[in-house]
């Protein structure tokens, strides 16, 4: 079967799928249960300066065609997540931590704390109050908080983008700017959802963010946009539930892919997409290179 081992945004993986952030990566345990159902690599739930319990409930709703998330960054504070780290590297893959804060400082403040193999700049959560892409919105702030973070650790710096936005293009160069060794496209999609006999907004903050199979040809069209006009490497997230759907990640340019909302429907999902793709790559006698970023070059 082809090889799916290379690089992805200067980490070496033995296949491109990661497990996506606020999915399965508050625990090292269930870090650790997803690298032994096949993942290349792990993503936390994001991290912050101190301890959240995030927004009232409802915090989440399910939909036919995925799911509306309103959590709002509950997390134990990075003071106290070192441990789980070290467990999850036990799997023997890396593990990128999810950071989020209120600027450049707090940034800092968390990604030189934390001993870890990557770290996933969190611009783009869609609904927590000055954090995400309440200011990952704004291009200088995404160039600042990415160069902050660059200047204090040694280890890859990934920057999550979000579609929430007219032109995805604009962060993503502020992000290749700051020094980003790969963005991550996209984080969650702003939503809502109402309960139509009582006419009460279902979430308890409101809005939410949505994942799963409705936004995987926004997160496509964020990928294909953003290689068109950078020279890092893109990881693309939105939706992907099936081998066909990390294939059009890839042939969108996306050097790697995350899986969040599918994983829902197993963990099984991370071997049965590569295999998919490996099967893929051996019926067209093709590499993963052959095929990234293939249909731009096509049209
Ligand atoms: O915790 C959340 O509510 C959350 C986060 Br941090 C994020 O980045 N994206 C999302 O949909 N939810």
């Amino acid at each position: 079967m082809a090889s799916l081992a290379g690089y992805v945004g200067g980490l070496k993986l033995e296949n491109p799928l990661m497990l996506a952030a606020g999915i399965l990566g508050t625990t090292g345990a269930s870090m650790k249960r997803a690298v032994l159902a096949g993942a290349g690599a792990v993503v936390t739930k994001s991290i912050g300066l101190e301890p959240r319990d995030g927004h009232p409930g409802p915090t989440v709703v399910r939909l036919g065609v995925g799911l509306i998330n309103a959590m709002g960054l509950p997390n134990p504070s990075y003071r106290a997540f070192q441990e789980e780290i070290d467990i999850a590297r036990e799997g023997g893959v890396p593990v990128v931590v999810s950071i989020f804060g209120s600027g450049p400082d707090e940034f800092e403040e968390i990604a030189s704390a934390l001993d870890a193999d990557g770290f996933e700049l969190n611009l783009s959560c869609p609904h927590a109050e000055g954090y995400g892409s309440e200011i990952g919105c704004d291009p200088c702030n995404v160039e600042e908080i990415t160069k902050a973070v660059k200047r204090s650790v040694a280890v890859p710096v990934w920057v999550k983008l979000t579609p929430n936005v007219t032109d995805i293009k604009i962060l993503g160069l502020a992000a290749q700017r700051g020094g980003a060794d790969a963005v991550v496209a996209i984080n969650t999609l702003k939503a809502m959802a109402i309960d139509v006999e009582s006419g009460y907004p279902i979430l308890g903050n409101v809005i939410g963010g949505l994942s799963g199979p409705a936004i995987k040809p926004v997160a496509l069209r964020c990928v294909y946009e953003l290689s068109g006009v950078l020279e890092i490497p893109i990881i693309g997230v939105g939706g992907v539930s099936c081998w066909q759907d990390a294939v059009e990640m890839i042939m969108a340019g996306a050097s790697g892919v995350q899986i969040g909302t599918a994983l829902l429907g197993g963990l099984d999902t991370f071997r049965d997409i590569a295999d998919g793709i490996s099967r893929f790559l051996d019926r067209k006698g093709k590499r993963l290179d052959d095929i990234r970023g293939i249909a731009r070059r096509l049209r």
